[in-house]
């Protein structure tokens, strides 16, 4: 019996089963200076405030061995899967590709690529790297969810209207039961965030439910941690 906790537009049904977490693109590229993020003209300062939420969620998924999927936007060293419309978009003096301060910019395997050291994936859990804004698009993540039986998916990361937001919505689409996190989602634009909070649940949650990390910590703990028997 999925247990109800409480989320907007009306209380999401947490399963007893067939539930993983996703932590977006908490890579240095967007969380620090020198990276993408900030060579797009952002204050990459604003998205730190998520990281003691997130790395709760974390901890509270490893506790009782639930899946846990990390993405980290990024290219293939010779940019193939790069469309240079990604590429020139923006019109920075920095584009993807182009050495920075943490090494090529948001290129797979640089320093800048990395999760920050906060979030960084224990052995054996499992990281998606994406060329897109959305964690479905050219990944093996829906085959991941797949083979393990996943349905409900709690969603957290950066940036709130961009990766998170396009990921909510190709999971919705596949079928997925989303609770995005508030306090676990962060933007470098305060009314992009808000708007995007309200347009997933919107129409009585056309793209899913929103909800905060507190809540959903006590529900996880009365559903999986084992009674203690006298
Ligand atoms: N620029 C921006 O807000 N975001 C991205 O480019 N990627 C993600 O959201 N991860």
């Amino acid at each position: 019996m999925p247990t109800p906790i409480p989320a907007q537009p009306y209380p999401y049904p947490l399963p007893a089963t067939g539930l993983a977490l996703i932590i977006i693109d908490m890579q240095r590229d967007f969380i620090e200076p020198g990276g993408f993020g900030d060579a797009l003209g952002n204050d990459v300062s604003l998205l730190r405030s998520i990281i003691p939420n997130v790395k709760a969620l974390q901890e509270a998924f490893r506790r009782y061995g639930l899946p846990i999927f990390q993405t980290v936007e990024g290219h293939l060293p010779d940019l193939s899967d790069c469309p240079p419309s990604k590429r020139d978009r923006g019109h920075g003096p920095i584009k993807i590709g182009d050495p920075g301060p943490m090494g090529r910019i948001l290129v797979l395997g640089e320093p800048g690529n990395g999760i920050i050291p906060e979030l960084a994936p224990l052995p054996g859990e499992v990281i998606i790297p994406k060329p897109g804004k959305g964690a479905f698009y050219a990944t093996d993540l829906e085959a991941h969810l797949k083979a393990q039986g996943i349905t409900h998916l709690i969603i957290t990361g950066v940036t709130t209207e961009v990766c998170v937001q396009t990921t909510m919505r190709e999971a919705n689409d596949r079928g997925y039961e989303c609770l995005l996190i508030e306090d676990a989602t962060e933007s470098y634009f305060p009314a992009f965030k808000q708007a995007t909070l309200e347009m997933v649940r919107a129409q009585n949650g056309i793209v899913g439910w929103t909800g905060f990390t507190e809540p959903l910590l006590s529900a996880l703990a009365l559903q999986y941690d084992a009674p203690v028997v006298a």
